[in-house]
């Protein structure tokens, strides 16, 4: 049976048939790996994926990240990280952003499944960030190519602070990093150029006073709020999706408290098949 994707927003995002994600074969890899460029996040319904199958498919796709500071490893599966919220336990990822663009080398690309679903809500929204880029003033995109600014943590910082006071922030800082990366990026494979900076984490445009500096990332985080720029995902349980970190955004909605919602997520580091990667040891 063949692989088929069928678009869901003009932006991006496709649904994909007609494949077993258990048994990811090089070619298998590679078609969704093809899919997976033209549309920057894609969805299977039912996937259903035991933890290490999930870390298998991952590594298909590249080899894995390491595992996040914040979050609680799979005791089945090293490279699965578990993300649970209900109750008084708060989600933390209701904020625009791409992954760990503090680090100076962001992961590739992450696989999201849903393990529990809550009744209502608990939907993730991802953003096209060449399709933010090409809706801006083509004289505001031609300034911006030549910024860069300082991604950080972000917020972070807050559990940070709560357990261990300003030792606490500095030592969770250190540990994360920041990194200076350009406004506008190109995405190393299609070449599409992106807007490349988020809410959650970036905090500062090099070369500007702080109040332009806060003026103008204010400007472009509403820019990317705009909703023809996004496609919204509802979970069902073994619903799996993979997106590239690399050119799109996601937003985890924060609606479903007391409910519970639980995921399992694998972060792929390297994109084994972008031009001049050479294949870092997985382990
Ligand atoms: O839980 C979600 O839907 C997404 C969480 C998230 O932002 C992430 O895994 O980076």
């Amino acid at each position: 049976m063949a692989l088929t994707a069928a678009r869901i927003t003009k932006a991006l995002g496709a649904e994909l048939h007609g494949f077993d994600p258990r048994t990811p074969s090089d070619e298998l890899a590679d078609d969704i790996h093809q899919h997976l460029m033209a549309h920057q996040v894609v969805m299977v319904r039912g996937a259903g994926l035991a933890p290490s199958e999930l870390a298998g498919l991952g590594r298909a796709l590249g080899p894995l990240g390491e595992r996040h500071h914040s979050y609680v490893t799979h005791p089945d599966a090293d490279d699965v990280v578990i993300l649970e919220w209900g109750g008084e336990a708060k989600p933390d990822a209701a904020e625009w952003h791409a992954d760990m663009t503090y680090r100076e080398h962001p992961p590739f690309g992450t696989l999201l499944q849903a393990v529990v679903v809550p009744p209502l809500g608990g939907d993730t929204l991802f953003a096209s960030m060449g399709a933010a880029l090409d809706a801006l003033p083509s004289g505001l995109a031609a300034d911006l190519a030549e910024l860069e600014a300082v991604h950080d943590p972000g917020a972070f910082r807050t559990p940070a602070y709560r357990k261990g006071g300003n030792a606490g922030v500095a030592e969770a800082m250190a540990a994360a990093g920041t990194a200076v990366h350009p406004v506008i990026a190109e995405h190393p494979v299609t070449g599409r150029p992106y807007l490349n900076v988020s809410e959650s984490f970036t905090r500062f445009i090099i070369g500007l006073s702080a109040p332009e500096s806060a003026r103008l990332l204010t400007q472009l985080f509403d820019h990317i709020n705009r909703p023809e720029f996004h496609v919204r995902f509802r979970w069902e349980p073994d619903t799996l999706v993979i997106w590239d970190n690399r050119g799109a955004q996601h937003y985890a909605c924060n609606d479903y408290l007391p409910d519970r919602r639980v995921m399992h997520r694998v972060v792929i580091a390297e994109d084994a098949r972008t031009p001049g990667v050479v294949q870092a040891d997985a382990a």
